[in-house]
């Protein structure tokens, strides 16, 4: 059955590489970040049909909001929102940290992701829908001093708390945790790392199982 997905940071890495599998597979998406021209070039590859572009910055809770009408005005429901739009993984610990750098990511990673999560639960009550939120690696381990790694702490606490919200009106909970992933993310290439399509399939995996199903976190690493 085709569903529809509404992804924040889908101009680039994993959340665009989710959109192609998902309409790969018959689905259709709505595509939020900043960048317009890369969303736009994302709808032209994916057809107007199957993908809508809503560019906004995810810390902008008005934006966000006429994000999610937009795309129920479009396509009629969503059935799957995933909480993906982060940054920020400087490898530097609170000593060595910016401090500008610390206040955007805990506003993208962690105040950005609940305002989605929050205005995700009315639709997603409506279709019995999922909810997906990408944490990291980061969060199954100790990284001296990383505000980046908290933040990803608070996604997994996060996600947790959400299940046990949400679980009485049937909305899925998954909490996508990958390991070092070959995009934009980084400065340089990470020949050795995992490639977005490896956790859009796993994110896939997920949201086709059946109702009965849940799936609620899943841990992605690179072999090396
Ligand atoms: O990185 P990238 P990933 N408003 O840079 C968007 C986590 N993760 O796919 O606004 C709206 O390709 C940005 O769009 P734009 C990571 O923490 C990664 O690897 O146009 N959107 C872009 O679409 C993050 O949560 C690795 O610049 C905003 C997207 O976010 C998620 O995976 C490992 C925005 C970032 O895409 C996707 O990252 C791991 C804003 N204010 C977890 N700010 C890894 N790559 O190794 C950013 O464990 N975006």
């Amino acid at each position: 059955m085709s569903k529809v997905l509404f992804i924040t940071g889908a101009s680039s890495g994993i959340g665009a590489a989710t959109a192609r599998a998902a309409v790969k597979a018959g689905h259709k998406v709505a595509l939020l970040a900043r960048s317009e021209d890369k969303l736009n070039k994302l709808v032209d590859e994916l057809g107007e049909d199957n993908a809508f572009a809503l560019p906004c910055d995810v810390t902008d809770v008005e934006a966000l909001e006429s994000a999610f009408d937009a795309a129920v005005t479009r396509f009629d429901q969503i059935d799957a929102v995933f909480a993906n739009a982060g940054l920020g993984a400087t490898g530097k610990g609170t000593e060595e940290g910016d401090i500008d750098n610390f206040r955007t990511m805990i506003d993208v990673n962690i105040f950005a992701l609940t305002v989605t999560c929050k205005l995700a639960i009315p639709y997603l009550k409506e279709t019995k829908g999922h909810l997906f939120l990408t944490g990291s690696r980061a969060a199954h381990a100790t990284l001296p001093g990383s505000v980046y790694g908290a933040t990803k702490w608070f996604v997994r606490g996060y996600a947790e708390n959400l299940m046990a919200e949400l679980g009485e009106h049937d909305i899925r909970v998954t909490n996508v945790n990958p390991g070092m992933v070959d995009t934009p993310f980084f400065d340089e290439e990470k020949p050795d790392a995992l490639r977005p399509e490896d956790v859009a399939g796993a994110v896939m995996f997920a949201l086709e199982q059946p109702a009965r199903v849940s799936v609620p976190s899943i841990q992605i690493y690179p072999m090396r």
